[in-house]
């Protein structure tokens, strides 16, 4: 395919606006066969959707997505709604042939991401292409970690330790918003984030988890009624006197197996006090150790074990255009942010429309991450007991 993609995106806040300025720049930036086109935002209140069109960049808004996924002149749906739409809006779009972005996790259980993975496999065979947003696979040092693991930098891997660590929650008097409750979101820290964390690791070393022992907590079990609208889905402190329950997980503990015999632990949680986006990735194999941590999300840290007396954790500044997606960005040593992973997964997947290849990761590898979290769920339900994948 080549020329201009119209998109149409339906959601437009947190991850919206991220999408949005990913849209925009992506072009600017990057050389693509295709050029994006910001044709429609979708929100239920048309004027909201009117305004976020105006301060997005959009060249206009619209209130119903069945409406506009069936549209003509568009070429590509990307969904950062809550999860409990994931599931129409893609089963519709894919249906009507437009390729797809959707933001992870995938679904809200296992049948609706299985059910989305096949009409993504059945649409595949039309050139219509489909990917899930686990936007830190894009960050440079992510890209580069996975790439080191497959040469072999760490040998024969022994352990993965992964962490994802916020604390916007910690105050029992912050509302019940969209994120806190199952029906909406799925699940609580252990989707929204753990599967971030879950999948950087399985994207990193190239193995998959195949069991998983878990124990997950809902430390403050009612909360107060939102009452405004904010980034994280809601405002701050302090909703109605009026509360409801939450219904999903604060916080979430694994140890896990892969398919290349390493032993791995994880956690996520919301009630990490002080950690406000605190995810660290660590790899340990027969000749080496690799370590990320996103708060320095620019650089690595490399232990060599062959250095012998002369080994040490070692940083290694990932801001050299040779690097993965950095030659398109600044020059070394300037770094780049949270935003530009966006940025660099609209890129990937641009790229996969335009060359006719299938993008990751694929709406199947985002089913299995949805079996992974519901094993975890699973195994936490049974006083962690150990639950194959
Ligand atoms: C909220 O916890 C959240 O916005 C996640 O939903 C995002 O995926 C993550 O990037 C930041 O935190």
């Amino acid at each position: 395919m080549s020329g201009s993609v119209r998109i149409a995106m339906i959601g437009y806040a947190f991850m919206g606006a991220a999408h949005s300025q990913a849209w925009r720049n992506v072009h600017r930036f990057f050389d693509l066969g295709v050029t994006p086109e910001m044709a429609v935002v979708v929100g239920r209140d048309g004027e909201a959707a009117a305004a976020a069109a105006a301060r997005l960049g959009w060249q206009e808004s619209a209130t119903d997505w069945r409406e506009v996924v069936a549209r003509d002149d568009i070429d590509v749906v990307d969904i950062c709604t809550p999860g409990d739409t994931h599931h129409p809006i893609a089963l519709a779009a894919l249906a009507a042939g437009k390729h797809v972005l959707c933001e992870k996790p995938l679904a809200n259980d296992v049948a609706e991401a299985e059910e989305m993975a096949a009409a993504a496999e059945q649409a595949r065979a039309a050139g219509v292409r489909s990917m899930v947003g686990f936007s830190y696979r894009r960050v440079p040092a992510v890209a580069l970690m996975r790439q080191m693991v497959a040469e072999g930098a760490v040998g024969e891997i022994r352990h993965v330790r992964g962490r994802y660590l916020q604390d916007w929650i910690v105050d029992p008097q912050f509302p019940l918003v969209w994120r806190l409750r199952k029906e909406v979101a799925g699940s609580g820290a252990l989707g929204d984030i753990g599967a971030h964390v879950l999948d950087m690791a399985q994207f990193v070393t190239g193995q998959r988890i195949t069991g998983v022992a878990a124990q997950t907590e809902t430390f403050v079990r009612r909360r107060p009624l939102p009452e405004g609208g904010g980034a994280l889905g809601a405002a701050t402190a302090g909703g109605s006197a009026e509360t409801g329950e939450v219904t999903v997980d604060d916080a979430a503990v694994l140890l896990a197996r892969t398919d290349g015999g390493a032993l791995g632990t994880f956690e996520a949680t919301r009630f990490a006090t002080g950690r406000k986006n605190h995810i660290e990735l660590e790899v340990n194999g027969s000749k080496g150790s690799l370590v990320f941590s996103f708060e320095d999300m620019n650089a690595l840290r490399y232990h060599d074990a062959s250095a012998g007396d002369r080994a040490g954790f070692a940083r290694i500044d990932v801001t050299e255009p040779t690097h993965p997606y950095v030659g398109a960005w600044w020059p070394p040593g300037h770094g780049l942010g949270y935003e530009h992973t966006f940025v660099n997964q609209a890129r990937d997947f641009l790229d996969a429309i335009a060359s006719g290849t299938d993008p990751e990761p694929s709406f199947a590898d985002g089913a299995a991450v949805q079996r992974l979290l519901a094993a975890v769920e699973d195994s936490a339900a049974r006083e962690a007991a150990w639950t194959t994948v």
